[in-house]
């Protein structure tokens, strides 16, 4: 079975993969398809973004589409940046510009009120017009300084009390093992085989 990650986020495709490696699936990229332009996200929860991006995908290339739509939500801030968090500083925004608001946004806010979490909604849909959700959280605080140079986007800036380190400086199977994405794709490979099973 083929199946298309519809995300043009690289850090995103290298995760998916990792985390798909073990479902017996040929995992393929959004490069194959350079017909298919930018997708609206008009959504305002992950799930509605999530499956905007599965099904544009499964639709427009006739395979089974594997979406992810993440971010980081601050109580401080009342949950946002949640879906805005790849514009957070703007349309198009580095993952630096990004990092940079964040932590000006945050500059006064305490340790004890900088408490956060990561969330992921992965959305898989087939062309026959089925689809399987899934969903992961990481809690974690938003740190008063970037660490690591692991990851991507606020992975600098997200600190695990757990691991005692921030996810960037993670390894990528360490991160895999306990982030929002890990957490949804566990339970998206649990739940794949009866979907696929019809
Ligand atoms: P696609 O829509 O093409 O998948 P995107 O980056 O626009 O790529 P989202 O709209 O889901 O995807 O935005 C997710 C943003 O949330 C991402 O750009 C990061 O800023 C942040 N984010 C999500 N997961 C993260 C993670 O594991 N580590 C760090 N930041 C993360």
């Amino acid at each position: 079975l083929k199946v298309v990650l519809a995300t043009r986020n690289a850090g995103k495709i290298k995760e998916l993969n990792a985390l798909l490696a073990g479902l017996g699936v040929t995992v393929v990229g959004l490069g194959e398809f350079p017909e298919i332009g930018e997708i609206p996200e008009t959504g305002t929860t992950f799930l509605e973004n999530a499956r905007i991006k599965a099904w544009a995908v499964a639709k427009a290339t006739g395979l089974v589409s594997l979406a992810d739509d993440s971010g980081l939500c601050v109580d401080a801030l009342s949950g946002a940046p949640g879906v805005y968090s790849a514009r957070y500083a703007g349309e198009n925004a580095s993952d630096a510009a990004n990092n940079d608001k964040l932590l000006t946004v945050m500059a006064h806010v305490p340790e004890g009120d900088r408490t956060c979490r990561f969330v992921s909604v992965v959305v898989a849909a087939d062309p026959d017009g089925r689809e399987l959700t899934a969903e992961g959280a990481w809690e974690g605080r938003v740190a008063f300084a970037p660490a690591g140079d692991g990851g991507f986007g606020y992975d600098p800036l997200f600190f695990d009390a757990l691991a005692g380190k921030t996810a960037a400086e993670l390894t990528p199977t360490e991160k895999n093992a306990r982030s929002h994405r890990g957490q949804a794709l566990a339970k998206l490979v649990e739940k794949w085989g009866d979907w696929r099973g019809k």
